[in-house]
């Protein structure tokens, strides 16, 4: 097992040095980022990855830049790890075990009991075979997994909304006593790894969580060995249970860890700026509420990014949840999530609000009066350049055209929030569908990637609709 382990991981070596040489997109804020914050604080910043994940650069070069935590999204479960009754497959999840250690990130087991993604064998087994079923599964996986995973969540979503357990195969077979065996279970398997109960709405102080905390309660009554609460934290925008803080401080206060689990935070989309900054908002108090809970141990995101979200896939109308937009760039709620943890993410156009100003003379004029600001990081052969449009003049502009010339070399390989020609000397971005009008004292953030021959300096003059911007 090791032996294929090691060659795993040797292949994801390998594959990450290709993909670093590739590398199409660095985090806007290389400075901090929010793994290295986090530590510095005592505490980790998480993701999950499903396999899929690991074919795409872009969001690798984000999760490995950003993360030390990595929660396998599907592959541990038990639909793929036990598909029929002693057929037992880690493949998948070990391959994303070996990638997170090839990039030093610790995993969160993800999970062991859960009413969801079951396969059908085990719902159909009779009442008297379910306890052996489940122990054996866990066993298995658990030791398979021993020594390598941070923690686990043992039982995962055990409880309805009105605070019963959820009449599942488990507590149908077993009551209410499956989850302390299950969590016995484990820790013989494991002794080291942490074990955890995850739910989610159990955020704030409410029905939900005050049944989880009756069954802690008991759990340690009757020594078993319980280390931690998750709480999953997937928010609607602006619906941060004011209670959060106090919640976790409970939990804490009976000598277990809490995590957040799988931050999100769904907007209605289209999402507007304004959204935007209630979700920094948002995850600024998640983050801070972490950070003023010793006993809290860390923050996970659901996913790295919009583009890779769950949330649009189960919510209809919903998305934007994540840090990271479409495009993996990062949003103010990552900007929000780094100044939380105490750093500054200068250099991030797209995550500063900009400062709107009511006048009018700066160059350009006839409604044209624009700012622009730019920032570019670069690397030996490529660079990515956010550009920031602010509309200083007094009229709405609708539609626009930013030209501006490129560095000798210079060739655009990709862009996002405008459409970009000619590819290299003077080019002409034009608005997209979406972002094509800008009030006064609005702005628009626009941005590419392009490859250099040396010269990665930023254009010298913008000029929006034929005028001349200021910078
Ligand atoms: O992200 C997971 C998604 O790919 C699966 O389709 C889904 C199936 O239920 O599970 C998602 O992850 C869930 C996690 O395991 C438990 N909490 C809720 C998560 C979102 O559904």
């Amino acid at each position: 097992m090791h032996n294929r382990r090691l060659a795993a991981a040797l292949a994801v070596v390998a594959s990450a040095a290709l993909a670093g040489s590739l590398a199409l997109v660095r985090p806007a804020a290389a400075d901090t980022s929010l793994k290295q914050l986090a530590e510095g604080k005592g505490k980790y910043f998480g993701t999950a990855l499903v396999q899929s994940n690991l074919s795409n650069s872009t969001l690798v070069g984000v999760a490995t830049s950003q993360f030390d935590m990595m929660t396998p999204g599907n592959e541990m479960k038990w639909d793929t790890t036990e598909p029929s009754n002693g057929s037992f497959n880690f493949g998948p999840g070990d391959a994303l075990v070996a990638f997170a250690q090839a990039h030093s990130m610790r995993v969160r087991g993800h999970n062991l009991v859960w009413h969801s993604q079951l396969p059908g064998w085990v719902s159909s087994l009779p009442s008297n075979q379910v306890q052996a079923a489940m122990e054996t599964h866990i066993t298995t996986e658990a030791t398979h997994y021993k020594g390598e995973v941070y923690s686990w969540d043992v039982v995962n979503e055990p409880f309805n909304d009105d605070g019963t357990l959820r009449q599942d195969a488990f507590y149908n077979a077993m009551g209410s006593g499956y989850i302390a065996d299950a969590i016995r279970t484990a820790h013989a398997a494991d002794p080291n790894a942490k074990l955890y109960l995850n739910d989610y709405n159990i955020e704030g102080e409410n029905a939900k969580s005050n049944a989880m905390y009756s069954l802690v309660q008991s759990l340690l009554a009757q020594g078993v060995p319980i280390s931690g609460i998750g709480l999953e934290s997937h928010f609607i925008l602006g619906q941060v249970p004011s209670t959060m803080l106090a919640n976790m401080q409970r939990f804490a206060a009976l000598g277990l860890d809490v995590a957040v689990t799988e931050l999100d935070d769904r907007i209605q989309l289209p999402a507007s700026s304004a959204n935007l900054q209630q979700q920094a908002s948002d995850y600024s108090t998640v983050v801070s509420n972490c950070l003023a809970v010793t006993r809290c141990v860390g923050v996970s995101q659901w996913g790295v990014g919009d583009a890779d979200s769950w949330i649009p896939g189960t919510f209809s109308g919903y998305g934007a949840a994540t840090m990271y937009d479409q495009n993996y760039q990062p949003k103010p709620a990552y900007t929000a999530s780094v100044n939380a943890l105490g750093g500054s993410s200068g250099g991030s156009s797209s995550s500063s609000p900009s400062t709107p100003t009511s006048s009018s003379s700066s160059s350009g004029g006839g409604g044209g009066a624009c700012k622009v600001s730019d920032t570019v990081d670069a690397w030996n052969t490529g660079l990515t350049e956010n550009i920031t449009i602010d509309n200083t003049g007094s009229a709405a502009v609708s539609g626009w055209s930013l030209v501006f010339t490129l560095a000798s070399g210079q060739t655009i390989t990709n862009g996002w929030n405008a459409s970009y020609s000619p590819s290299s000397g003077q080019v002409t971005a034009t608005n997209a569908s979406y972002d094509g009008a800008i009030a006064p004292g609005g702005s628009v953030s626009i941005g590419f990637q392009a490859t250099h021959t040396g010269n990665a300096a930023a254009p010298a003059s913008f000029s929006l609709n034929g005028q001349a911007c200021s910078s």
